[in-house]
């Protein structure tokens, strides 16, 4: 038999399977799963649940984010009372079984602390099998299609020439794109402080009236475009406090203003409505951060009703969800806007800055910042650099926890108010009535 011939036969014959499997994985022996840990710590005052994946191999483990703020404890008993006896000796290198095992485990799924949980699991198996390879997971979804991802930030203020002098510093410090949100006198807006007296209502709880905030919102707007110029892309959150017709007449009032986009502009149950927004004006819509069912997102996306998709990756799941929400997406021409505030992990924001620099139809990525102390807690989190977030090149998330640094900031650490009377979670605000709003 001569040299050529046996090449090609071996480059045919089948290996058998434990060989195959063996070429499959360089040889490596399959990590099962030992221990499943919950990292809870809140360096910045927002209360952030990372899972810890340890696997049978010494040294080899993973890290997940499983942050969901306002009920923290719930997800961490979701880890450790059910997911922890559920994988114990499962393999740690078949991320997409897993995940589906796990979903299904409940019988009931989707929802908040449920999906949070999974994706702390998940995320942490892509870790490990980042760093099984050697390589960080952007390159196991096939590397990157752009350099870094585009960031916005946010800038605010009372008054609205506060919000512009903070919008300005962000733009010299490179941001092309800029969230702009300002205060209502006398009532609890989204992100501002209230530093007027309270106006009356017929109740002593926060308060807020959607009409007096959309007026004021638009002014913010049309002065924001004048002020700051053409170029600079402007993005505002309406966080679900309008009703759905002043929703409409919104996102119709600032359409000359060009808006990148305006977020939320409606609450997840009242999702129906976008096709009346869709109808009388071409404002970029931007939803997602409150979902965690695909029957929310599904519909938006192939109506092509929403211009991007917002979710909180761990909110949906995890990793292994939203890349396929990324493509799904793509695949109707809505961009991605992954969900990036201080609420989130830095691992959580490793997954989003991945997702943003593999997935062709990125839109932008909110960057909320790293304080010393959550990077002391976090070696290793993503970079900004220029306005651009740039994923870790070490391998999986290229992220390492000083767990003991993680323990001099407990939950609570930094709350005040209702966060801290309510574990974390929201007081109620009402309109002057005393009726309950959505946040
Ligand atoms: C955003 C969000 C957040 C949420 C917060 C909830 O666009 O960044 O709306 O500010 O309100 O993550 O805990
Ligand atoms: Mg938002």
């Amino acid at each position: 038999m001569t040299r050529r011939h046996l090449i090609q036969t071996l480059a045919t014959a089948p290996l058998a399977a434990g060989a195959a499997a063996s070429a499959a994985t360089r040889g490596l022996p399959s990590p099962k799963i030992r221990d499943l840990q919950v990292i809870a710590t809140a360096p910045a005052g927002a209360r952030l649940t990372v899972v810890k994946v340890v696997t049978d191999q010494d040294g080899l483990y993973g890290y997940g984010c499983a942050t969901f703020t306002q009920r923290a404890d719930l997800v961490n008993e979701a880890v450790t009372k059910y997911l922890k006896p559920f994988l114990a000796g499962k393999p740690a290198d078949r991320i997409e079984d897993t995940w589906q095992a796990c979903y299904d485990s409940s019988y009931w799924r989707n929802g908040p602390v449920l999906n949070n949980a999974i994706s702390g699991v998940d995320q942490a198996l892509w870790d490990i099998k980042g760093r099984m390879a050697g390589m960080p997971v952007y390159e196991l979804l096939g590397g990157k299609c752009r350099e870094a991802a585009a960031c916005y930030s946010h800038a605010s203020g009372a008054e609205i020439s506060e919000t512009i002098d903070s919008a300005r510093k962000l733009m010299d410090q490179g941001f092309h794109h800029v969230r702009v949100q300002v205060g209502v006198p006398g009532m609890e807006a989204y992100g501002s402080a209230r530093t007027s007296a309270r106006i009356a209502a017929l109740h002593d709880d926060p308060v807020f009236e959607p009409a007096a905030y959309m007026r004021r919102a638009i002014r913010l707007l049309e002065e924001s475009r004048k002020q700051l110029g053409d170029e600079v892309e402007l993005l505002h959150d309406m966080h679900e406090r309008v009703s759905p017709n002043q929703a409409v007449n919104m996102a119709k009032a600032v359409e000359p203003l060009r808006m990148f986009y305006m977020e939320d502009p409606l609450s997840p149950e009242d999702i129906d409505y976008f096709r009346q927004i869709r109808s009388q004006c071409a404002t970029p819509l931007a939803m997602g951060e409150l979902f965690n069912n695909p029957h929310e997102w599904t519909p938006l996306i192939s109506g092509r009703l929403i211009d991007y998709i917002r979710i909180h990756v761990s909110e949906a799941g995890g990793l292994t969800p939203c890349r396929k929400i990324a493509a799904f997406a793509e695949m109707f021409g809505v961009k991605t806007a992954w969900h990036g505030p201080g609420d989130v992990s830095p691992v959580g924001h490793a997954a989003n800055a991945t997702l943003d620099v593999v997935c062709y139809n990125f839109g932008v990525q909110e960057y909320s910042g790293f304080n010393d102390r959550t990077r002391e807690v976090f070696q290793g989190c993503p970079e900004l650099k220029n306005g651009y977030l740039y994923p870790n090149d070490a391998p999986g998330w290229g992220i390492e926890i000083d767990e003991r640094a993680a323990a001099k900031y407990p939950f609570g650490y930094g709350e005040r108010g209702a966060h801290q009377l309510y574990n974390g979670g929201w007081g109620v605000v009402r309109k002057p009535d005393g009726t309950v709003i959505k946040q």
